[in-house]
């Protein structure tokens, strides 16, 4: 540590404290407890402030990762990551990472330095605890605080300082209960019902009652993407391997805590019978009836109003018949799909395609792991092969379909394991395009000496690339800026060689038995973070889709 920074850990005169310090003691009593970012003028002093108060804090590469980091520890612990950022480029490189958290509704608070103030806007503290409660009341989101800089550095009495108490956990909202009644009676008269579990169910943990209501009504469930292990994926009324067949076919569906926007097609024909019939739960009131008119809306914290139609469902038990129609068709879908997705994944040639390697992926993958994906098809795929047991354990490109917050989401994760959950692994499944984002943040893994194993799965594009000899041959035909497809990227990359670089593990795979071996090890692994750099088939796609608009929307 330098002088300069010790100086600054100092706090000046007796008697005296800094800006900086009241500024981490009042984060430190909201109950924030990490902060991602990257130092400059004048926030270096809130970051040696905020370690000496007990928060941690992760300096990270780039502010955009730093800022999904931090609202990932939001989605992840319900209290607010703190992202520090300098002013002017600092926050403005901030703004992908504020944008996706609000998409994502994920609390997030980032914190900038600007230059100094004057006098008369003293007293800007009082605005902490209010950026706590705005950030995880209601629907959760980013907020932004300024620092003017000459307060950072201001000396000021102990005794003058009065930090507001840490603000109370939101309050739980409750739906009325004749609209509870009414939903317990769509719900009683559905001919093919399905209940679909968005990340708002996990969020709001939830879990539990959720389980309980799909249970004790026998009704078939669908996760949404971060939806996913609210009810473990491998739950037998879980028909996520009939998606579409569920979607189109359902006449009353229950949406938990899930949004009706391109991830769900809109609620709209033609992925929908145009007369469904939607009972849609939700914390905030602005997102009833977006698109659709709802058949019930129930307002309020989607475990509270679970539990609420559960109190129905125990006052007059009911349950769906297990053997209806129904059930059979989505049951003989989930097998026609499962078979197709086995038969892809047995393929024995070479470059492997998709569902071999997340098919070796799956069989290794520790049960209670976090699971980090983004990318096109490999997250697509992967999303459909990767099973999630546990909640709040899939993070992936999410609402927005932000390209680079995969390495920042994994930190985060691998920071919060860290102090919950030592020994808990963090996965990392990174298209190449996607790993490229915040590819520098691999040296941020490898400073803090974090376990995460990263996959790339490489095809050398976006969607789709060019193997060697192929770029070879298109580069005698010109320059690549005027020959070389738009989603084409540099063939056989090294990828491994970014942990490397770092002292961590690096693995260049191209078989299964390589891709085997290398996860193994990796796996066995606890103390070093490794990267496994997979060659898949530039042209290897998706298996077929039954309906053309499947492909569409989809980032
Ligand atoms: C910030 C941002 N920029 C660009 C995009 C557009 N985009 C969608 S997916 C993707 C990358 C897909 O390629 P890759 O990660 O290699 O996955 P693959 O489909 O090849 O498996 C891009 C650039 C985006 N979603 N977000
Ligand atoms: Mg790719």
């Amino acid at each position: 540590m330098s002088e300069s920074n010790l100086a600054a850990r100092s706090d000046g005169l007796e008697g005296q404290v800094s800006g900086a310090r009241v500024i981490a003691q009042a984060l430190k009593t909201q109950d924030v407890n990490y902060m991602f970012g990257i130092v400059g003028i004048p926030v270096t002093e809130i970051a040696l402030a905020a370690q000496e108060v007990g928060i941690r804090y992760i300096g990270m590469r780039n502010e955009q990762a730093a800022c999904y980091a931090a609202s990932a520890v939001g989605y992840l612990t319900g209290r607010p990551g703190v992202c520090l950022v300098v002013s002017g480029p600092g926050l403005i490189h901030g703004l992908g990472g504020m944008a996706n958290a609000n998409m994502n509704c994920w609390p997030l608070i980032v914190i900038g330095g600007s230059s100094e103030r004057s006098q008369e806007t003293m007293g800007a503290f009082q605005e902490f605890p209010q950026a706590v409660r705005s950030s995880i009341y209601g629907r959760p989101g980013a907020c932004y605080v300024d620092i003017p800089a000459d307060f950072v550095n201001l000396q000021v009495n102990v005794n003058s300082i009065k930090y507001v108490e840490c603000c109370m956990p939101p309050p739980v909202s409750m739906a009325e209960t004749s609209a509870v009644r009414m939903a317990a009676s769509v719900i009683r008269n559905a001919k093919q019902p399905l209940v679909i579990i968005g990340k708002g169910a996990a969020y709001a943990h939830a879990e539990e009652s959720i389980r309980k209501l799909v249970e004790q009504c026998k009704l078939p469930f669908l996760p949404t993407p971060m939806g996913k292990g609210v009810i473990r994926d491998n739950h037998p009324n879980c028909v996520a391997a009939a998606r579409s067949r569920a979607l189109q076919f359902a006449d009353v569906i229950v949406l938990l805590g899930a949004r009706l926007n391109w991830i769900l097609h809109f609620g709209l024909p033609p992925r929908y019978q145009p007369d469904v019939k939607f009972i849609q739960v939700d914390i905030c009131a602005e997102e009833l009836g977006n698109n659709v008119r709802p058949a019930v809306t129930l307002l309020g914290d989607i475990n509270a109003v679970t539990k609420q139609l559960l109190e129905q469902f125990d006052k007059t038990p009911w349950q769906y018949p297990p053997e209806s129609e129904w059930w059979k068709v989505l049951r003989e879908k989930m097998k026609s799909n499962e078979a197709l997705s086995k038969e892809l994944a047995s393929k024995k040639s070479l470059p492997m395609n998709y569902y071999t390697v997340f098919y070796h992926v799956q069989e290794q993958l520790p049960r209670d792991c976090f699971v980090v994906s983004e990318g096109a098809n490999t997250m697509d795929i992967g999303r459909t092969v990767l099973q999630n047991y546990l909640p709040r354990h899939r993070l992936d490109a999410g609402t927005f379909g932000t390209m680079g917050v995969g390495l920042g989401f994994a930190i985060a994760a691998a920071i919060v394991a860290k102090d919950r959950n030592p020994g808990k692994r963090v996965i990392c499944v990174e298209g190449d395009s996607a790993f490229g984002f915040s590819g520098m943040e691999v040296e941020t893994i490898c400073r803090y000496n974090l376990p995460i194993v990263l996959l790339v799965v490489n095809n050398n594009g976006i969607y789709q690339g060019f193997d060697t000899d192929s770029w070879k041959e298109m580069l005698k035909f010109g320059d690549a800026t005027t020959v070389a497809p738009p989603m084409s990227l540099l063939p056989h990359s090294h990828y491994e060689h970014v942990m490397t670089a770092f002292g961590g593990k690096g693995y260049f795979v191209q078989t299964p038995e390589e891709l085997q071996k290398s996860l193994r090890q990796s796996l066995a692994d606890t103390t070093n973070p490794s990267l496994i750099n997979i060659m898949i088939e530039p042209q290897a796609t998706r298996k077929a889709q039954d309906f053309h608009w499947l492909t569409q929307s989809n980032l």
